[in-house]
């Protein structure tokens, strides 16, 4: 059985604003051309269709496309499970009907499901379990232990029900297993917490194909008989993917389990990079249309160092300034960035969560706590870019 897996596609993604469904589209081409070329017996999609619950038509007017050349022009049998940034009802809208044309949709929990695959060698269940927070798991499943996310998957699997002996098993599934390398492109599955699960929660499975975490990587399990994986991203959706390619994993399962793993590279259309140096000797460079970040070491101030640098590389995202202060003009952009934002929201969730329990505490931040907490995390984000 050979099983070209993937993740993390985020359909609909801005990147520092800017739209990236062509860039998408191009690597998407690449993987159909894989998918022609080495004729898996099915594929896998392991969460984040889109980048967002409610995807931009282009997004899912690109999604279609892809499912329809893989499932009815290259007739491979496909599996796709909804993650944490997908809308489950939406993702699972129609499954029941495409399933009879082999594209094997979970969105839901209630979608959660066996597919059943053969090959020489016999049968293989691939086990679809979908992204779904523990309140809602707890809610569905009807099942009270359910506290965090490692009860959560603990729980879905139980309600599928035991494995039929004798058959190879595969999971899909959209999770962070401890022991495994995260990178800033990925949204933290708690507020205030890392939501990981023990990779012991896929005991008996022969291959683990899993989504949530961007970079491609294998989770260390000394001793157990399954073999966990990142497929990681279709692009790098972050400056600190710089330097990471990105790949679709070809998984080959004999009579005994994972036989080989093979990373077949993406080219994406540009290249993210950093580019560090003094703005003149920047200019006087080679043009590049590829995504940049810009640090510029000049001490005197530069008068609109963003739309000169963008007339030789029309793709700078961000420019910021490595000997200014926090205060300088650099920190001002990270502040109106979106993605920024979304940590200082996440961080006041934090916040409004940790205090509730004491009647007399302040309930939010004032304005001097946020912009305290906005600089700390912007100056967090440049050490570890
Ligand atoms: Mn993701």
């Amino acid at each position: 059985m050979r099983i070209l897996h993937t993740s993390d596609w985020h359909l609909g993604r801005l990147f520092h604003r800017v739209h990236l469904t062509e860039d998408q589209a191009h690597v998407l081409d690449q993987l159909i051309e894989v998918a022609r070329a080495e004729r898996p017996d099915v594929i896998v999609v392991a969460g984040d269709l889109y980048d967002r619950a409610v995807p931009p038509p282009q997004a899912v007017e690109l999604l279609d496309e892809v499912f329809t050349r893989l499932t009815s022009e290259l007739s491979i049998p496909t599996i796709a499970i909804a993650g944490n940034h997908d809308s489950a009802e939406r993702v699972g809208f129609g499954a029941r009907l495409l399933g009879q044309r082999r594209l094997h949709i979970a969105g839901t929990v209630g979608q959660a499901r066996s597919v059943t695959l053969d090959d020489a060698h016999g049968s293989v269940d691939f086990v679809l379990v979908p992204y779904a927070a523990p309140e809602v798991v707890r809610a569905i499943c009807g099942d009270e232990r359910v506290r965090g996310h490692e009860a959560a998957l603990r729980s879905q699997l139980e309600a599928l029900g035991p494995a039929p002996s004798g058959r190879r098993r595969v999971a899909i599934a959209h999770a962070f297993v401890e022991g495994a390398r995260t990178c800033d492109s990925e949204r933290p599955l708690t507020v205030g917490g890392a939501g990981t699960v023990a990779a012991s929660v896929f005991e008996g499975f022969d291959y683990v194909a899993l989504g949530h975490l961007h970079r491609p990587q294998d989770v260390a399990t000394p001793g157990a008989k399954a073999r966990i994986r990142y497929s990681g991203s279709l692009l790098p959706y972050s400056f600190s993917e710089v330097g990471y390619d990105k790949s679709v994993s070809l998984v080959e399962l004999d009579a005994a389990g994972v036989s080989r793993v093979q990373e077949i590279p993406l080219s994406p259309r540009r290249k993210v990079r950093v580019m560090q140096g003094r703005f003149e000797e920047l200019l006087a460079g080679p043009p590049s249309e590829d995504y940049l970040l810009v640090r510029l070491d000049d001490r005197e101030p530069i008068l609109d160092a963003m739309a000169r640098l963008r007339a030789r590389f029309p793709n700078v995202l961000v420019v910021e300034r490595t000997k200014l202060g926090p205060s300088g003009h650099d920190a001002r952009e990270e502040l109106q960035d979106p993605r920024r934002i979304d940590t200082l929201e996440l961080f006041e969730q934090f916040y409004r969560t940790v205090v509730a329990a004491e009647d007399d505490a302040e309930r939010e931040l004032d304005e001097a706590d946020r912009t305290l907490v906005a600089e700390a995390v912007a100056a967090a984000r440049e050490a570890s870019v």
